[in-house]
């Protein structure tokens, strides 16, 4: 691979869509997507409380002053808030042993042993992010609602997590319409915390999603779905979830492991063009063999991805360095 010097490059990426190349870029990659906001949305359980929405606002905006590099915001919760944590940890937690695959309970865990998770109080961005990034080298960044799934897939190339950090309103505390932090803390931390999914969340769907065109992130963000928030495997001959939407919503992992909704075997190629939908359970969940059989497909689909570039994570500089195709 040779290096293409700026002055030189005979621009093959300057058709394609602007990405971060630095982590401080990732102050860029702020695009929100209001579909689910509950100032916006009648059907969204805090549409009518006022109280539930100015807190969100006073949250959201923690979020829009940060920068790379600032300390992260913490956030004093409250005793409603922290009552609707503790209910659906442990209604959560209870089912865990029996449905949740091996890599996530083991980070779990940890996260009990040496961060503080529990149902007492709603661990804070801070001390998370430097739990993973002691483990896997990921880190947090606070965000104030859904992410467009370029901006979010991007931050992964980086090991960065955007993280909302508001809770769920109280009415409904197994379901969310939108990511919250019981969403994000439950189901993808633990995950997060593990080497293996670490790499191939940065390598496989972060570095692969950089400069891509709008089809193929299409195609990534169907195969994050199937994936990362709804994916199963099977370990032990059992089938357990390793989704983070799944694992972070009582109602929904039970269903999807009750052999009512319908099953096929995960193949990127199929997966990234199954429609899907984002209201309610999901009719359809692929399963793989196992979690390395995950990653080892979904590396092979990420490597034709077709580029006029490559690129290539500098850990040293946090920067993604722009190659010349081999
Ligand atoms: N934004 N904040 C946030 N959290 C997510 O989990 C998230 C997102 N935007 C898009 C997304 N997830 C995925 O569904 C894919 O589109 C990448
Ligand atoms: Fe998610």
């Amino acid at each position: 691979l040779k290096r293409v010097a700026d002055d030189v490059r005979t621009v093959p990426e300057e058709k394609a869509p602007w990405f971060p190349r630095q982590i401080k870029d990732l102050d860029r990659c702020n695009l929100l997507i209001t579909k689910f906001d509950p100032d916006l949305h009648c059907d969204h359980p805090g549409y009518n409380d006022s109280e539930y929405r100015k807190r969100r606002a006073a949250i959201s905006e923690l979020a829009f002053r940060y920068k790379q590099g600032d300390p992260l915001p913490t956030v004093e919760y409250t005793a409603e808030e922290i009552s609707t944590w503790r209910k659906v940890y442990q209604q959560l937690r209870s089912v865990y042993p029996s449905l949740a695959c091996r890599q996530f309970l083991d980070s779990l865990q940890q996260l009990e042993d040496e961060c503080g998770y529990g149902g007492d109080c709603i661990p804070q961005l801070r001390d998370v992010s430097a739990f993973l990034k002691e483990k896997t080298g990921f880190q947090l960044r606070p965000v104030a609602g859904l992410l467009s799934a370029r901006d979010f897939l991007a931050s992964l190339a980086f090991r960065v997590f955007q993280c909302t950090q508001y809770i769920r309103h109280p009415s409904s505390p197994m379901h969310s319409p939108e990511p919250d932090c019981c969403h994000e803390l439950l189901g993808h931390i633990p995950m997060l915390g593990d080497r293996e999914f670490a790499q191939f969340s940065q390598q496989e769907i972060g570095l692969a999603s950089l400069g891509a065109s709008d089809e193929e992130i299409e195609k990534l963000s169907t195969l994050y779905w199937f994936t990362v928030e709804f994916g199963l495997c099977k370990q032990n001959g059992e089938v357990k979830a390793y989704g983070a939407g799944l694992l972070s919503s009582y109602g929904e992992l039970v269903y999807a492991l009750s052999n009512e909704p319908e099953y096929k075997p995960f193949n990127p190629e199929e997966t990234a063009v199954q429609p899907y939908q984002d209201q309610t359970y999901q009719s359809v969940y692929f399963v793989s063999e196992s979690f390395e059989d995950a990653k080892v497909k979904l590396r092979k689909y990420s490597a034709n991805i077709k580029r006029p570039f490559a690129v290539r994570y500098d850990p040293f500089t946090c920067s993604v360095e722009v190659l010349d195709q081999p």
